[in-house]
């Protein structure tokens, strides 16, 4: 019996030494010593049942087992106490006299970095910012800004249209806005002349992905509608965007062909590879469009421009693919 107690207090040792808290050093109390059905309680209620010699030298063995188990638990119970409050004082300390810990600074995205300098060189020439839908109708981003269905100035536009079976829409309705033209003819219904708007969103097109091109870009519209509007004044709004955005910047403007301006013009500007870069699509406000919107073409005229944000954004931080703007890297993004 002698045997087995030494056992048991090897073990109830052990189990005290590796107890990580004051609940698990109970459920040790509890297995040992405990009264119902302590395993040292269990050999000390069999005592009596031993020969008188042998019950006297087993029973003062019993008591110093005991005696050493419970030495044990208190031991370890002030051991884990201590060790706690230490912990609580390293961790849940007050002092409002420290110094606040800094979390790292954040800051906006290129695009919106470029889109707040667009906002705010735009707004010293008086032009409001207006917002509107990416799912467009069919009727606002095309025909009301003279791109009739079949139109082959279309072509340039492949487009994202929804998928409207299973409702009362008919196919080929509604489509992700290819461009923020699309906004023209719903401000003009809003608005009288005169007016100044600069319209910031995102387009979506069929263009495969490539240095330049993606198939989601942002770009900004901004139209004019005043008595007595001219070309020049289109030139000198375009060069003091382009120049207030990026200096130094060197750019060429030769004619092409919108169907909602006449006549149009694109700009091209020099990167730092000394390639070119198309950046914009502008001019002169087509009668139709204004015909269409209910404004007579004889008192008001226009002009618009469309420009590519995003590629801006890349002259601007000279970045050489559209991609890297699009990507939500951190490691990408902080450098900018
Ligand atoms: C237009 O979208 C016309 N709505 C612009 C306009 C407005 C002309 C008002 C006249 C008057 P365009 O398809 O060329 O035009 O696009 C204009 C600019 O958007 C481009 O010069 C380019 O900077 C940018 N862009 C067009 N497609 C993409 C693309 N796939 N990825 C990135 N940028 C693009």
């Amino acid at each position: 019996m002698q045997g087995k107690l030494i056992d048991l207090k090897n073990e109830a040792l052990a189990q005290i030494l590796s107890a990580g808290n004051t609940r698990e050093l109970e459920e040790i109390r509890v297995a040992y010593l405990g009264k119902s059905r302590g395993k040292i309680t269990n050999i000390i209620k069999k005592l009596p049942d031993l020969p008188p010699q042998e019950r006297a030298i087993v029973g003062r063995f019993a008591n110093e087992t005991k005696k050493a188990i419970e030495d044990a638990l208190e031991t370890q119970s002030t051991f884990l106490s201590k060790r706690r409050a230490e912990n609580i004082a390293q961790t849940e300390w007050l002092d409002v006299t420290a110094p606040a810990v800094s979390l790292p600074d954040g800051h906006l995205h290129p695009l919106t970095q470029t889109l707040n300098e667009v906002v705010k060189l735009t707004n010293r020439l008086g032009f409001q910012v207006v917002t509107g839908p990416e799912i467009e109708t069919d009727l606002y981003n095309f025909e009301r800004v003279n791109m009739p269905k079949n139109a082959p100035s279309r072509d340039t536009q492949a487009s994202l249209y929804l998928d409207c079976r299973n409702s009362k829409i008919q196919p080929g309705e509604i489509l992700l806005r290819t461009q923020t033209s699309n906004m023209q003819a719903r401000v003009y219904e809003k608005t009288k002349p005169p007016m100044r708007v600069l319209v910031p969103g995102k387009c979506f097109r069929v263009d495969d992905l490539d240095a330049t091109h993606s198939y989601e870009f942002w770009q900004f519209e901004g139209f004019v509608v005043d008595r007595g509007t001219k070309m020049t004044h289109l030139f000198g709004t375009l060069d003091y965007i382009l120049k207030g955005l990026l200096p130094g910047i060197e750019y060429k403007l030769w004619s092409t062909n919108f169907s909602f301006v006449e006549p149009g013009v694109e700009v091209v500007a020099k990167r730092t590879d000394g390639s070119w870069m198309e950046l914009l699509g502008a001019g002169m406000i087509h009668p139709n469009v204004l015909k269409m919107a209910g404004i007579d073409p004889a008192q008001w005229s226009g002009f618009a421009f469309g420009m590519g944000l995003t590629r801006l954004a890349m002259m601007r931080f000279q970045v050489d693919d559209i991609r890297v703007l699009t990507n939500p890297d951190l490691r990408i993004l902080k450098q900018f």
